[in-house]
């Protein structure tokens, strides 16, 4: 089995202080919270960034000095989020994306989102997925629910996505799908073959979709984007506290994880000197 690559979801878009006051949010302090990951075991940081006020941004600037930050202190790969925050126009969410990074997200479908709507009309995903190919950007494919993964095949063949394609399952977000073992099993026969996959259970979901990943062979996403708890009523102390019991479970398991070159090796990215 392909060792584990550990993605930490470091601050998203909605999280707050309230939900959890260890949130990073400054890019020095989301440098550290990705120091932190890298060294419990996490290969990816899925990248959100906030203003002064704390607010999501898709700040080129904010962005540029969070990797910068990241970048002087470990080798993790930084995957950027084109999702950002509901509500805003693609061409800002692909803002980022100009800066190069190694990875980003593109999610390939509208969705419920809490209260909210997910918008991701095709004019959306296909300006996305234009901007991540011209960049030379490495896609992952955010699949909310079941259809997104048709969307995603129709952007194949008409040339927006080169196989092998990785994909993660964010599982759970009111609206989504849910976040049970039976999705899970139906997402991932869904994909095709020699595709690689990763799940992120929100909430209570997330342990155990990371177990049933740790053991299928998949990959695992945790951190305060999803979920900011430990166990029920627990709050977890950081986004590394999350990352080390994934680590710790999947040496349980008798899987190792993978480091960041490891990780661009599986996803088929150059490594870095
Ligand atoms: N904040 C969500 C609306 C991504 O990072 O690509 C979208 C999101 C997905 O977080
Ligand atoms: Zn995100």
């Amino acid at each position: 089995m392909d060792k584990l690559i550990i993605t930490a979801a470091l601050v998203g878009a909605e999280t707050t202080r309230e939900d959890n006051p260890n949130l990073p949010l400054s890019p020095e302090e989301l440098a550290e919270a990705a120091y932190d990951c890298w060294q419990e075991g996490a290969s990816i940081i899925h990248l959100h960034v906030r203003d002064a006020q704390g607010q999501p941004t898709q700040d080129i600037d904010t962005f540029a000095e969070a990797i910068r930050l990241i970048n002087e202190r470990c080798d993790a790969i930084v995957q950027i989020s084109t999702g950002g925050a509901v509500g805003l126009p693609w061409e800002e969410r692909a803002q980022p994306l100009s800066l190069k990074p190694e990875m980003a997200t593109l999610t390939t479908g509208t969705v419920n989102f809490g209260r909210d709507v997910f918008y991701n009309s095709s004019e959306y995903i296909e300006g996305i997925a234009k901007a991540i190919q011209e960049n030379g950007v490495k896609p992952e494919i955010e699949i909310f629910d079941v259809g997104m993964i048709d969307n995603a095949l129709r952007l194949v063949r008409r040339g927006l996505l080169t196989p092998p394609l990785h994909f993660d399952f964010v599982m759970g977000v009111p609206g989504g799908i849910g976040g049970t073992v039976k999705n899970l099993l139906h997402l991932v026969e869904s994909i095709p073959p020699g595709s690689s996959w990763s799940v992120a259970g929100i909430g209570r979901a997330e342990l155990p979709l990371a177990t049933v990943a740790i053991i299928m062979g998949g990959h695992v996403r945790v951190g305060f984007e999803d979920n900011v708890y430990y166990s029920r009523g627990v709050k977890a102390e950081s986004n590394a506290q999350l990352v080390a019991r994934i680590a710790r479970l999947a040496k349980e398991l008798g899987r190792e994880v993978a480091t960041p070159n490891e990780a661009r090796q599986l996803l088929g990215m150059a490594v870095k000197e």
